[in-house]
Parts: structure tokens; C-alpha cells; sequence
């Protein structure tokens, strides 16, 4: 039987063999690795077991609120955090309660995307991003998470599936790690991954389509038409959780697609919270990330809680439907 190397040992790995690898990434994802652990453990327990559930709906509030909470214990017992946002809360939240603040990062997370999913025992997931602190002083101020996703300096998600993973990325590739129940460790299952280019997937929500921008629809069109050698038909998948969607793009290739709809004018997914941290994963892994026009790395970012649309996945995949958007819906 081969030994497994565990998420611990790869880190630390990463950081001898970096001179660009901050000891202080290391303590981040360490709390990040001990809040999610209790979120899954959490996960796994009967209805019952929870305080106000009476149904789905109120545990799966419950549940978003418990996993931001861990995120901000654990954070907040983390001397190089400084501040943290979060889609649960209105406003960031500075530790100020460390005498003084000498935190270097902050952290941005959806604590629990793909909560709805709960109700069937479906996919859910914790999603973060890191970067350097731009403020100084004794509070953090909203412009540290309003940088643009190229600024990320880490970035990762934790998938509550059958098994649970966790994959990050410090701008070295990305790797995946599954956690091993009988040990209580994450093991390394892949480093340095790359999409596959072009993928055989298509993840959208189509009951909004007779509102999709013109592009999109091109798009749907083209993706079932038959050429073997562009992996068409592509085939349709979707959890309603971005999380796990975005894993399977990681894994076999494809593109997710959430685009502006009649209920969602601006898309409905958070620009801070879940498009720029995988985004940063996709490119990374040789990927891309759009919203039709520019790359979701470098977009302005206006305020925490917007929402843009969010194109991810193979490289072939998104130049094609950039094109559509580009070249007024031609296929080029
Ligand atoms: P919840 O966290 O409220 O379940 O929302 C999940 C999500 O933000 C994202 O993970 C999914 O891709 C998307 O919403 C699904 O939205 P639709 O139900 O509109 O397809």
C-alpha cells in the first residue's frame, strides 16, 4: 500500500521548495482546514441535532450561519488575519480584539454554497480567497476585499460530497486532497491539475433560457451540435451548487455558465465570495474565467455583495463563447 502524503506535509513542501511561499499562508489554511472539518462533521448529522430545524429551510439558514461562524473563529484565532467578509454577513469584520493588528491578510468566503442543496442530501461547499491586507491601521477597511481577483495571493474550496475535497491553490497550480475519515487528514489525491481543453460538459440552470442574452443561446445551440473532435455534443450536468459544478469542470473539463437572467438582471453569483477564488483556481489550472466581455480577474470590484455574470471552464470553451458575445453571435 503506497503512503499518502497529507495535506500538512504537502504544504509545508510547497513552502521549503517557494521562496515566494509566506509562512503565514501555511496558518491560514490550517484554520481554514479546522473550520471546514467541523463544518462537514456538522453536515453529516440527523435533522434532529439541530437547535431551531423544524424544516429544510430553517436548517439550511441554521447551517450558512453555523459555517460562517466556524470561519470566523477560526480566522480570528489566526495571528496573520486581520479582517473578513463574508456572503452571511452585511459588513467585513475586522479582529480588532488582536492588541495590535498585525495581521498581513484578509479572508473572503462563501461559508456554505449549494446550501439549498442540503434538503436532498446534495453537494454543498466552502469557498475562499486570500489576499494581502492594503490598509494600515487598527481596523481593515472595505477596499482590502475590494481588490480585483488578480490580486489574490490563495484561493480554494472544500466540496461536501460523497467524500469531502479540498483544493487550493497559492499561485503554484492547484491540487486536490480528499479527506480520510479513518486517519482525520486530508490526502493528496492530485497536484498540479489542468482542465481539460476542451471539456465535454455544460453546467447552466436552462429553465431561465428564453431570457439569456442572445450568446448564451448560441452557445446551447452549438454545444449540441456533433463533432467528435470538439467533444460535441457536449453533455448536460447541474447540482445547484457551484462548488461541486466547478469540480467536475476541474476534473473532466467543460464551462459553467450563469448568466444574466429576467430575475437575475446583473447574474446572480457574488464576484467576491465565488466567481474571482475560482476563478483564480481555473487559471491555475490553465483555464479561463468571464463575464462574456473581460476576464473576471481583473474586473472592478464596485461593492462586496455584487454579482456579475460568471462564465469558468476550459480554455477552448470560453474563447468560443466570448466570440459569440464578441462577434455578434458568430462561431469563430
Ligand atoms: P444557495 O447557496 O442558496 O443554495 O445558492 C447556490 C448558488 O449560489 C450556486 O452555488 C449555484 O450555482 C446557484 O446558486 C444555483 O442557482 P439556481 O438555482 O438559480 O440555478
Amino acid at each position: 500500500m503506497k503512503t499518502a502524503i497529507t495535506l500538512q506535509e504537502f504544504i509545508l513542501e510547497e513552502q521549503w521548495n517557494s521562496e515566494f511561499f509566506p509562512s503565514e499562508l501555511y496558518d491560514i489554511l490550517q484554520s481554514l482546514h479546522q473550520a471546514t472539518k467541523k463544518i462537514q462533521f456538522t453536515l453529516r448529522r440527523p435533522q434532529q441535532s439541530f437547535e431551531q430545524a423544524t424544516d429544510w429551510r430553517s436548517r439550511e439558514k441554521e447551517m450558512d450561519l453555523y459555517a460562517n461562524r466556524q470561519l470566523l473563529m477560526a480566522l480570528g484565532n489566526t495571528a496573520s488575519v486581520a479582517g473578513y467578509a463574508s456572503e452571511e454577513m452585511e459588513d467585513f469584520h475586522t479582529f480588532d480584539s488582536k492588541t495590535p493588528l498585525t495581521g498581513e491578510y484578509i479572508v473572503v468566503a462563501d461559508p456554505l454554497d449549494g446550501s439549498s442543496n442540503l434538503s436532498c442530501n446534495g453537494s454543498s461547499g466552502t469557498i475562499f480567497g486570500i489576499y494581502k491586507r492594503i490598509s494600515s491601521g487598527h481596523i481593515v477597511s472595505e477596499l482590502d476585499f475590494m481588490q480585483p481577483g488578480k490580486q489574490l495571493v490563495a484561493a480554494g474550496y472544500v466540496l461536501f460530497g460523497p467524500a469531502t475535497v479540498l483544493v487550493y491553490s497559492t499561485g503554484n497550480g492547484v491540487h486536490v486532497f480528499t479527506y480520510d475519515h479513518e486517519l482525520g487528514v486530508y490526502c493528496l489525491e492530485q497536484s498540479h491539475v489542468k482542465i481539460p481543453n476542451p471539456g465535454m460538459y455544460y453546467c447552466i440552470n436552462e429553465s431561465h433560457d428564453f431570457t439569456f442574452p442572445p450568446a448564451i443561446r448560441h452557445f446551447l445551440k452549438f454545444a449540441k451540435i456533433h463533432d467528435p473532435e470538439d467533444l460535441r455534443p457536449m453533455q448536460h450536468r447541474y447540482s445547484g451548487a457551484l462548488v461541486a459544478d466547478f469540480h467536475r469542470i476541474l476534473m473532466h473539463g467543460g464551462i459553467f455558465m450563469y448568466p444574466p437572467t429576467a430575475k437575475h438582471e446583473r447574474g446572480k453569483l457574488r464576484l467576491v465570495y465565488e466567481c474571482n477564488p475560482l476563478a483564480f483556481l481555473a487559471s491555475q489550472a490553465d483555464g479561463k474565467a468571464s463575464d462574456g466581455f473581460s476576464e473576471i480577474l481583473n474586473k472592478k470590484v464596485h461593492h462586496l455583495h455584487e454579482r456579475c455574470p460568471f462564465y469558468i471552464g476550459s480554455a477552448r470553451n470560453i474563447e468560443v463563447l466570448e466570440n459569440l458575445f464578441r462577434n455578434k453571435n458568430r462561431i469563430s
